[in-house]
């Protein structure tokens, strides 16, 4: 009765207006599953492969035909019978299909689409919440969300270098409470940057606020007085993370920040963020060293790992084996979760569990290009995972997995656990400690 039955893939849209894979999965009982791949545009070079039509003549090279034929024709001829539920089997079933080390024979968004998919539907087919069929039923910790503000890099049209400012409402007594403060620091970091006098272009790609800066700096203190301004204590109500997406603007051995007309090398790179780290709340850098500069991320890591979370995106690519490789050179102490970058829901759990393994902290992410799917709100809570990285609370595809945690920390009542900033208390010397 949970055997798979049908499987079919689809083009629909992302929030970017892209093409992206959307699959559905239909067992024998009648239960089905759905789910939409995400895209990302800062991605890391060592990422699963995004499988993309590349015909110019049609959406511009974007669609994703090839992927959806190769869940229609390559993936659904061999998983018919299949037991839906049993989702690693299932998994790996997928990536020998495949055959590649980096899913570029199927093609990662098709083998994500049906990996997440049969997830959904062996969740109906179980008639459990998908964060209970995943993580059991003690999955019941709720995150604390750190929240795009500001925007820049290649998520706001390269106007200032760094990709993320984001706020961490570590006062906060519960999520729905973090939600709160959050709208707080958002609305008063708009009308900061009205007061400066800065034009407001559309929001960015994650909803935060993209203005054209005079410098990455600028966009910290803007962010420091909108905490202000909403009437938080910074650092001990609301602290500040970063998501620098390095990689992005690093050539020939250094950093070149055009929005300050400087190339700073890894040495100053550190000690910048350094100095930034001692004068403003900051207590999460992710991609603060670009994702080949191994030697820098060392650097860095001597520097700040003791003082703040330092998150591999880029660099890990939600890559055990590339995690693995970290944790032995004593590189970064947490590291962010995509479901994407690798491929399968499996290997993303595996991810995760080699991080707790080592005291590395995962952070669940969405991607720059997101849709209505809320996946990764309930494998936030299934793998209790305490952190989560979606964008800003404006535009639905962000808010369809904020509001989805809203519904869960009401189903789970009194039973949800939300241990906020007290998630950082393994990496000593920072919050909760
Ligand atoms: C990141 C993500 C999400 P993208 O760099 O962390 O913010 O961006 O999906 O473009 O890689
Ligand atoms: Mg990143």
């Amino acid at each position: 009765m949970s055997r798979i039955q049908s499987l079919k893939a689809r083009q629909v849209f992302d929030s970017r207006g892209y093409p992206t894979v959307e699959v559905e999965v239909i067992l024998n009982s009648g239960v089905s599953g759905r789910a939409i791949v995400p895209s990302g545009a800062s991605t890391g070079k060592f990422e699963a492969l995004e499988l993309r039509d590349g015909d110019p003549a049609s959406f511009s090279g974007k669609g994703v035909t090839h992927a959806v034929e190769n869940v229609n024709h390559r993936i659904a001829p061999a998983l018919i019978d299949f037991d839906g539920l049993n989702q690693a089997a299932l998994d790996q079933r997928l990536v020998e299909l495949d055959g590649t080390g980096n899913k570029s024979s199927l093609g990662a968004n098709a083998i994500l689409g049906v990996s997440l998919a049969a997830a959904r539907a062996g969740a109906a087919f179980a008639g459990l919440p998908l964060y209970t069929y995943l993580g059991g039923v003690n999955a019941r910790r709720l995150p604390l969300p750190m929240v795009n503000i500001l925007s820049g890099g290649l998520h706001a049209g390269g106007q200032i270098d760094f990709q993320d400012f984001l706020m961490i409402p570590v006062g906060a007594q519960s999520y729905s409470h973090a939600l709160q403060m959050t709208f707080d620091v958002y609305h008063s970091t708009r009308k900061q940057i009205q007061e400066k006098g800065y034009e407001l272009p559309g929001l960015a790609d994650e909803g935060g606020f993209g203005p054209k800066l005079q410098s990455n700096l600028e966009a910290l203190e803007i962010l420091l007085e909108a905490i202000l301004m909403a009437g938080y204590s910074p650092g001990k109500e609301v602290a500040i993370g970063l998501d620098v997406a390095s990689s992005h603007f690093y050539a020939q051995g250094g950093y070149k920040l055009a929005a300050e007309n400087r190339m700073l090398d890894s040495l100053q790179m550190a000690e910048m963020l350094e100095q930034w780290v001692s004068k403003y709340p900051l207590i999460s850098i992710e991609d603060g060293m670009a994702e080949e500069d191994w030697e820098g991320w060392e650097i860095l890591s001597k520097k700040l790992c003791h003082k703040v979370q330092l998150i591999g995106d880029d660099l890990f690519t939600t890559n055990a084996a590339r995690l693995q490789q970290g944790i032995e050179r004593g590189i970064a102490n947490a590291v962010l979760i995509k479901v994407n970058q690798i491929g399968t829901l499996t290997e993303t759990f595996e991810t995760v569990e080699l991080a707790r393994r080592h005291g590395y902290l995962p952070v669940i992410s969405a991607r720059s290009g997101e849709t209505e799917d809320a996946f990764i709100a309930d494998l936030t809570v299934a793998t209790g995972a305490g952190q989560i990285k979606i964008g800003s609370i404006a535009r639905s595809s962000r808010l369809a997995k904020y509001n989805r945690l809203l519904r869960i920390e009401e189903e789970l009542g009194s039973a949800g656990i939300y241990q906020g900033a007290g998630v950082f208390e393994v990496l000593k010397g920072l919050g909760g400690s």
